[in-house]
This record gives C-alpha cells, sequence and structure tokens, in this order.
C-alpha cells in the first residue's frame, strides 16, 4: 500500500516522478525446476527430483506415516484400504491411506510443502490444486499394480489433466516394487479404457523402464504416463506417498472426488461385512 501510494498521483494515474507501481510483497520462493528439468518432463512424461527432501525430513514424515497406519481407523476420516496378500491370500494387509491432511498436521506440511506446489505449478503452466493425497504401503507380500494411466479410474469427471507426484518414503527397488514408467506415451493421450488395465494390445511398443528411488526422492509424472509396478517380495514395507494435482483453472475438486471415492469405493472399515469390493485401477 505504501508504494502505491507514493506511485499514485492523486488522479490515481501513475506519477512520472516516481518508480510505476510493483506489489510490494516478500521476495518469492525460488522455483525448483530448472528448464532442463522441465523439458525433461515435457519429452518423456515424468523427471526424477534426486534428493528433493532431506533424509531428516522424510524420517519424520516416515514416523508420521506408522503412527497413522498403527492408529484403528475412524469412520468419515482418513481412508483406510486392505488387499489379499500375494504371499497367502487369506491374509489381508494393509494397501494405502488417502485423505489424510486434515488429521496428520507432519503429513499436511509435507503434502502441501511449497516446494512440491511450485514444481507442480511450473510443469502444469498453472497454479497447482491439489486433487487427492495418498499413501501406498506395499506391505511385505503387498500387491504389484497393473499398468495403467493415472487418468483412467473416471479422474476425468473432475479435470482434464492431472500432474501426480510420487514421494519416496522407503527405499524403492525392483525386489519391492519400485515404479515403472514408459517414456514419451504421454503424448498419445488415453490408450486404453476408463477403468480397465492397458491390455497387451495398447501396451505394443510401450517399454517400461524400472525407476529406483531413495527417501527424499521425488518423481513428477503426466497423468497419461504409463505405468505399472510388481509386487513386494521382500520382508520390509515399501511406503510411498503419492499426490495428484490438476490445474487452479480447472478447479479445485479434492473434497469431491473424496466423498464420491467414500460413496462408490468405501475404505475397508466403512464397507458392510459381507460386502466384497474388488480394486480397478
Ligand atoms: O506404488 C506403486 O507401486 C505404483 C502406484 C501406482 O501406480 C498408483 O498408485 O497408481
Amino acid at each position: 500500500m505504501v508504494a502505491r501510494a507514493s506511485a499514485l498521483s492523486r488522479s490515481g494515474k501513475f506519477n512520472n516522478r516516481h518508480a510505476p507501481f510493483r506489489p510490494v510483497r516478500p521476495n518469492p520462493a525460488p522455483l525448483p525446476l530448472s528448464p532442463a528439468q522441465i523439458a525433461e518432463f515435457d519429452t518423456a512424461g515424468f523427471v526424477v527430483l534426486r534428493g528433493f527432501f532431506s533424509t531428516g525430513e522424510i524420517a519424520r514424515v516416515g514416523e508420521a506415516i506408522a503412527a497413522l497406519a498403527a492408529r484403528p481407523p475412524s469412520v468419515g476420516r482418513e481412508m483406510v484400504y486392505f488387499e489379499d496378500s500375494v504371499r497367502d491370500p487369506a491374509v489381508r494387509v494393509l494397501s494405502r491411506i488417502e485423505k489424510f491432511i486434515e488429521h496428520e498436521p507432519t503429513l499436511r506440511e509435507l503434502v502441501l510443502d511449497p516446494r512440491l506446489s511450485l514444481a507442480a505449478g511450473q510443469l502444469l503452466r498453472d497454479e497447482a490444486r491439489l486433487f487427492k493425497e495418498k499413501i501406498n504401503f506395499k506391505m511385505p507380500g503387498g500387491r504389484g499394480f497393473e499398468p495403467h494411466q493415472d487418468i483412467q479410474p473416471g479422474w476425468d469427471a473432475y479435470a482434464d489433466y492431472f500432474l501426480s507426484v510420487l514421494v519416496t518414503i522407503d527405499p524403492s527397488i525392483p525386489e519391492n516394487g519400485c515404479l515403472e514408467v514408459s517414456a514419451g506415451h504421454h503424448q498419445r493421450g488415453l490408450l486404453g479404457e476408463k477403468w480397465q488395465p492397458l491390455t497387451p494390445a495398447q501396451l505394443r511398443g510401450v517399454e517400461f523402464v524400472r525407476l529406483p528411488t531413495m527417501p527424499g526422492d521425488v518423481v513428477f509424472f503426466d497423468c497419461f504416463v504409463p505405468h505399472q509396478s510388481a509386487p513386494n517380495l521382500t520382508d520390509r514395507p515399501r511406503r510411498n506417498l503419492y499426490l495428484s494435482y490438476n490445474r487452479a483453472a480447472a478447479g479445485d475438486h479434492r473434497e469431491k472426488y473424496f466423498a464420491d471415492k467414500r460413496a462408490a469405493f468405501p475404505p475397508d472399515h466403512e464397507r458392510a461385512p459381507d460386502v466384497k469390493l474388488a480394486f480397478k485401477v
């Protein structure tokens, strides 16, 4: 306000004797991604940022995730899902927890960290709006993910484009089912059907590369990047955080998305005991 008052004459026009009006605000944070990293994302559909978060930051988040997973879930709060273990289908193992930032300050701090949203904004070419957050636990015996594009499970009902971000919590290696991605195919749009994994015919010419990541590494990937992962065949959990954003111009959809998902695919602790629901894609 001080700058405006001194730069404007009484008529409201700029006074030539003073520097033109510039909004007074603290120095903006430096943008996290370089032009080369943005170009890499545009070409491949994904970009890996090694050591984006420090090991100390991730250790703190890892503890908060462990505490969240240990707490019995409350109805209407975080959405907790289990899956049949690949080792013994009679055993259910924790698969993922979604919608938790309202009640988890340490996790909220990381999810809303401006370094992530600014980088996401650089890739979206707009301000980033958080669409959803989840933790994939991939416990020992936890299942892999069939080949898919993130937009396939009906996300297009909310916006036409999304950016997903993997924040690595535990070392993610081939043996415990690290992310596997395919470069360049994001430019081809939707390759398959909504709600269905990609078929071998749809994947003709698509080659997956394994992307091992260490705690603190972050992968930004386009919602049309085909990706998959293998089961966790080790004896330790492989926990990773996934965030998805849409462009601010497309609106704010997180609440509606989670409410719709809770109704259509309730977390295990909110299902009637005889209801069997299968994860689709
Ligand atoms: O966590 C993984 O192994 C892959 C996750 C994934 O593709 C997804 O959640 O859509």
